[in-house]
This record gives C-alpha cells, sequence and structure tokens, in this order.
C-alpha cells in the first residue's frame, strides 16, 4: 500500500537523499479506524515526530527570547495572571510563563489537607462565573466540587490564548538586574531594574550540586511577575533573592554577607555587559600566593554573572596568567 516516496522506506530515501520527503511528511494517508481487527494509522516517519517537536519548542525559545511579560510559575496564582493579561492587553502582547514542574497548575489540583474541595470567598467567586466553572453557593463563600476542575479549566483557557506560552520543567534560577536607564539619582535599588530573567531545564537546576557548571539561557522582558508559591525546591524563589539583595548583598562590588550562605560574597544577579569586564578586571592575587580567575572572581567580588557567554573567562584566564608570570619573575 504504499508509494514509493513513504518516508517508511528508509532505504529509498537514503538513497535518494531526499530531505524534503521527511520534512513535508510526504506518506500515504491509509486510515481505517475498525475496532474489530483491523485498525491503521496513517504512516508516519519518526523523524517528522522529532521535528514537529522540535521546531515549534525551539522556534517558541527563540520567539519568546524577547517577551514583554514572563509570569513565574504556574500555580493558580500565575494561571490567573496570565488569564487577565491575555484578556485585557493586545494580542501580539508575548506572555510567557516558565514552570518548573512537568504539570503546571501547582497545588491547585487539590483543596486544603490533600482534599479535592475548592473554597473561595466572594467576591473572588466573580472570576469562576469568567471561567464557567460551576460552584454551589454557601453564602458568604462558594465551593468549586474539585479544585482539579478549576485549574484545568484556567490552564486550558490561558493555553488557548495564540500569544501565551508556557515553557514548563523549565526553571528560574536567577534574575536579569540592569542599571536603569530612566533611574534619577540615588535610589534605593541603587539605580538598577529587574529585566529578564535566568532559566534552565528544572533536571538541570536540581543538579548544580552534582556537575560542575552547566550554564542558562534568559528570557529578558521589561515585567516579571514572579508567583512561585512558597512550598517546593525553588519556592518563593524570587522572594528570596530579593532578600538578599535588600541586604545590600546583591548590589555588585557589595562586601555585605550573603543572608544563606554566610560567605562575605557570592555572585550577584546576571548582567552581561556589566559582567564580564568587572571579572576581567578584579582578576588578580586574592592571597598572596592565590590568583582568582573566571567566575569564582564574581562569587569572590559579588560581581554580577553574565550567563552564556564566554569571553570574559577567556580574558580573565589570560589576565591570571599574566599574574601568575608576573609573580614568578618578580
Ligand atoms: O512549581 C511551582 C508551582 O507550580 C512554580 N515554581 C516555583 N519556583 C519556580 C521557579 N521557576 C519556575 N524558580 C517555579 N517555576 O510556581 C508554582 C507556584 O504555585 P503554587 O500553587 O505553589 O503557588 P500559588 O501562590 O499560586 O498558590 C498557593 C496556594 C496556597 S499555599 C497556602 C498555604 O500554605 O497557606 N494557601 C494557598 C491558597
Amino acid at each position: 500500500h504504499y508509494l514509493s516516496s513513504d518516508p517508511l522506506d528508509l532505504k529509498a530515501l537514503k538513497l535518494s537523499g531526499d530531505q524534503d520527503k521527511i520534512d513535508n511528511g510526504a506518506h500515504q494517508v491509509v486510515v481505517n479506524e475498525d475496532y474489530n481487527g483491523n485498525y491503521k494509522f496513517a504512516a508516519i516517519h519518526e523523524a517528522q515526530v522529532s521535528r514537529a517537536m522540535i521546531k515549534r519548542y525551539y522556534t517558541s525559545m527563540y520567539d519568546r527570547a524577547i517577551s514583554d511579560i514572563v509570569i513565574i510559575g504556574a500555580g493558580s496564582a500565575g494561571l490567573t495572571c496570565a488569564y487577565e493579561l491575555a484578556k485585557n492587553t493586545p494580542p501580539s502582547t508575548k506572555i510567557t510563563i516558565i514552570e518548573a514542574g512537568v504539570a503546571p497548575g501547582g497545588g491547585a489540583w487539590l483543596g486544603g489537607q490533600l482534599m479535592s474541595a475548592m473554597i473561595i470567598r466572594k467576591p473572588a467567586d466573580g472570576f469562576l462565573t469568567t471561567l464557567g466553572v460551576p460552584f454551589t453557593d454557601e453564602g458568604n463563600y462558594v465551593v468549586v466540587k474539585h479544585a482539579a476542575l478549576f485549574t484545568s479549566t484556567l490552564l486550558s483557557k490561558v493555553l488557548s490564548f495564540p500569544n501565551v506560552t508556557l515553557f514548563n520543567a523549565t526553571a528560574v534560577e536567577d534574575l536579569i538586574v540592569v542599571p536603569d536607564p530612566l533611574a534619577k539619582g540615588e535610589t534605593e535599588h541603587s539605580g538598577q531594574r529587574v529585566a529578564g530573567v535566568v532559566t534552565n531545564f528544572t533536571l538541570v537546576s536540581l543538579n548544580h550540586g552534582t556537575q560542575s557548571c552547566m550554564d542558562p539561557n534568559t528570557i529578558t522582558a521589561p515585567v516579571i511577575i514572579s508567583a512561585t508559591g512558597h512550598d517546593g525546591p525553588m519556592g518563593a524563589f524570587c522572594a528570596k533573592r530579593l532578600a538578599s539583595a535588600a541586604t545590600g548583598w546583591d548590589k555588585p562590588g557589595s562586601t555585605k554577607e550573603h543572608p544563606d550562605s554566610g560567605r562575605r560574597h557570592e555572585m550577584a544577579a546576571l548582567d552581561m555587559n556589566r559582567a564580564e569586564a568587572n571579572v576581567v578586571n578584579k582578576t588578580r592575587e586574592v592571597y598572596p600566593g592565590l590568583i582568582f580567575a573566571g567566575m569564582e572572581v564574581a562569587e569572590y567580588e559579588g560581581l554580577n554573572r553574565m550567563g552564556p557567554t564566554f569571553g570574559g573567562m577567556i580574558a580573565s584566564g589570560m589576565k591570571a596568567a599574566h599574574e601568575a608570570r608576573k609573580i614568578l619573575e618578580s
């Protein structure tokens, strides 16, 4: 039943070298929805499946490297926010949701103590009416029979907006913090603003302690909404990052202690433009006979990290070699 151009004919394809036939899915559609022993699917080539996923995923990543709004965390708060924004902003607004878990929804698949019912106090029940989620009215509050009904409805509506993109199994592991071009004079935040997020696949983020440097990726956006909850391996992520910043620890070059590690220094948030030159310029003998190079300089000096750009490492390595020769020759 197969045409000669059928992609399942690997030998013919290999001989012809015709990648178009794989890309364009040249195949014969012979289907039969027969549950009496003769069910037939349309033929498919494995590469079609791979390419259908890869093309979409990496096109999305490419597109969303510059977003308008990033929402961190797809729990009840993050998803509600995404819905409200998608409904009330122009359809060209790029709303990007980063969710660390494989399953979006956070804790909103259940009510309290792992029980099913979801209690919502008035007047927030208006949102259920907007979504079309059924509930019972108990006077001062309403009850959705199962939290999963709320979350699955909200999730499906959020994902139906063409301008909403969800990257799940992806964690925000730092913030991009840059000098704020609009800041006037000395401000509480040293004239800096958040300008994006630093991301990695969650499985990578959870393994930084077991492998040396697995560099992240970045997404820039003028507005970041952090709704990471308080539980789980990365809960309250930005709240903790900002608590560090409030001590002055996060200001590049600060000499204050990091509140968690107690170390005098630790690298600051990501800013490619400041980070690389600072690392090179601060590469030096930090203790008689001990030179720091690369990101250890950023850790020691509390400098910005640069993310996946390696010129600073090369130049810092060069400078360290130069400093070492100076010691040897002195
Ligand atoms: O996986 C997390 C969850 O889905 C995700 N998340 C956390 N850290 C992240 C990171 N990068 C990307 N660094 C991350 N995603 O954020 C989501 C948070 O959802 P949630 O349900 O935990 O938070 P929420 O604020 O939407 O809802 C909280 C629900 C609670 S907890 C609570 C109590 O303990 O008293 N009461 C309510 C109503």
